[in-house]
């Protein structure tokens, strides 16, 4: 072809990440486990070892070498007792460096684990009906859906089956997809089907919000298509309306599909700060985004319903006692401290499922865990059972809602330790102040936002800062952070506060803008 010297074609140049997934991709390791693991960590390729194993679920720690994260999927935050039992062996195996932690998308990550040990950890997963295939890096995150699916009072569309489906279709019923294993990025879905946004579904790549066909009760009952929605160090956005309805059924996964293959064949590859779904979005034009994904349907998408479903009530928590929709039985919320945990925690919450419910648990993206299924007859020995008093079910006001992402501890992002700094905070506010309501606290340890500070009454994003004239850890401060059916991401309304005056910063916004009093 003969290119006309006046015309300069703008040739995107691939970052580093893109060009080693084209030497190999990168769940091509998945064949490699087993020689990984008789060769030992220190000598797998660093790219294999750093990055493409995270296409397991696999995790290299900087910081604790050797000692892994092993990251699983957990489609609606939905496990049994069963699962919960083989987890808590395999962390079990690691004395001290073995513990866990409920993730902010209703996810476990394992800790501590050892490279040898992975190919027989996967053979366990496989007769658990457990995965962590494809949990990291330029791949679909773990789908989020309402944590009482299938039993809360109020629930529009169980989505419990679509959740799985979906999942089914990105990896293959968990053997692994190259179709979706080489995404330009990341990528988040969620699917709400109670009449609350329990998920933060509008921090998705791609969200399904219950919504009447017609806006009118009685009409079809389906989901609102939103895209686009993420956070990076750069940039934060609430997702957008695709101006798209689909009905709750296999729509949700051809649309899923659609929109995967979009971003994949069209998605950029060059700037890694521009890759995430919005970008591609805004530089198509949304008609044109929209118009790329019904070719891919090959069918037309129907406009978005006038309104959804989701109601001006709080949202809940989930913490506490819960009458389901099934008469008799109830879900207990239990509260799990910045979500972290241990086997023997982990053993004693799957021996709670299976004595006073039908074995299963859920989590939340709040980082608790809900024991369903409680029959009102069991529910007064439960409450006496140890474990309920250690992961309280109504604990108080400032303690309650308080989320954290991993932090200095584990993540060499982490500009500071959060977890700790979370949980003591809380509680010493909470030793000091009286709220009438809870209030939303988020941590989070850098730019990257796991910790989603964006969405909380009060976010603290870890950062660099000075006091007299020496550098010590600090937050920046988010306020004004909305969930629900008006959800609105939150400000930062002051910089680099050292982590070491948060006390007395913390306790003047309590007083000020949530009229807390001093006890
Ligand atoms: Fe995250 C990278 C932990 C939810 C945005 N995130 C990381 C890594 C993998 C970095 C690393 O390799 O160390 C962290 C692992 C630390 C560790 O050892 O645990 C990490 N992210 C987490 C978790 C565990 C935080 C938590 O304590 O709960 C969450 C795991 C969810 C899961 O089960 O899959 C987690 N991360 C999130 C969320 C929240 C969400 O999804 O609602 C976000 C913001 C939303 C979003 O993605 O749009 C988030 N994580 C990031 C980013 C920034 C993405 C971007 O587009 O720039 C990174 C860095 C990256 O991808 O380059 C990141
Ligand atoms: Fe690590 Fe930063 Fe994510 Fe916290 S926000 S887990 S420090 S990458």
């Amino acid at each position: 072809m003969v290119t006309s010297p006046n015309v300069i074609e703008k040739v995107e140049k691939k970052n580093k990440f893109e060009k080693y997934k084209d030497e190999k991709d990168g769940l091509a390791v998945k064949d490699e486990l087993l020689q990984f693991a008789e060769m030992g960590w220190e000598a797998v390729d660093k790219t294999d070892l750093t990055g493409r194993l995270k296409w397991l679920g696999i995790f290299y720690r900087d910081l604790t070498p050797g000692k892994f994260m092993l990251r699983l999927r957990m489609p609606n935050g939905v496990l049994s007792s069963h699962k919960m039992r083989v987890l808590a062996e395999i962390v079990q195996c690691y004395g001290d460096d073995g513990c866990a932690d409920i993730t902010t998308r209703q996810n476990l990550q394992l800790r501590g684990v050892r490279l040898e040990d992975m190919p027989s950890i996967f053979e366990r997963f496989k007769h658990a009906g457990l995965t962590s295939i494809q949990s990291g890096m330029d791949n679909v995150r773990n789908i989020t859906g309402s944590p009482v699916a299938g039993i809360a009072a109020n629930e529009l569309i169980d989505t419990q089956g679509l959740v799985r489906k979906v999942q089914d279709m990105i990896t293959n019923n968990d053997q692994g997809n190259y179709e979706f294993s080489n995404l330009p990025r990341k990528f988040n879905i969620a699917i709400e089907g109670s009449r609350e946004d329990s998920i933060h579904s509008e921090i998705n790549d791609i969200a399904f919000i219950p919504a009447f066909k017609d806006g009118i009760e009685g009409s079809q009952i389906g989901f609102n298509v939103l895209v686009g929605g993420f956070f990076s160090a750069i940039r934060c956005d609430s997702a957008i309306a695709l101006d798209a309805w689909v009905p709750a059924d296999d729509t949700v996964v051809d649309i899923c599909r659609a929109i995967l293959n979009v971003f994949r064949d069209q998605g950029a590859r060059g700037n890694r700060q521009k890759t995430r779904l919005m970008w591609l979005i805004e530089s198509m034009g949304l008609p044109a985004f929209r118009a790329a994904v019904e070719a891919e349907m090959g069918k037309p998408l129907a406009p978005a319903a006038p309104e959804d479903a989701i109601t001006d009530e709080a949202k809940s928590d989930h913490l506490g006692i819960h009458p389901q929709k099934q008469p008799g039985l109830n879900y207990v919320g239990m509260h799990v401290p910045v979500g972290h945990f241990y086997a023997e925690d982990m053993f004693e919450f799957a021996r709670l499922a299976e004595v006073y419910g039908n074995g299963e648990i859920r989590l939340t993206v709040e980082q608790n865990l809900i024991i369903p299924n409680i029959p009102d007859s069991r529910l007064a020995a439960f409450l006496q059972e140890p474990p309920v008093q250690k992961f309280s079910i109504e604990p108080s006001a400032l303690v309650r809602r308080v989320v954290s992402c991993t932090g200095s501890r584990f993540c060499n992002f982490a500009l500071i330790e959060t977890k700790q700094q979370a949980e003591a905070l809380a509680e010493k506010l909470d030793s000091l102040l009286s709220v009438t309501e809870p209030v939303r606290m988020h941590w989070t340890g850098c730019p990257n936002s796991c910790g989603q500070p964006q969405v909380a009454d009060i976010g603290f994003l870890g950062t660099k800062g000075r006091k007299d004239g020496k550098a010590v850890p600090a937050v920046d401060i988010y306020m004004g952070g909305k969930v629900g059916k008006h959800a609105q991401l939150g400000e930062r309304v002051m910089k680099a506060v050292p982590c070491e005056d948060l006390e007395e910063v913390v306790a003047g916004l309590l007083q000020e803008k949530f009229g807390a009093v001093a006890k």
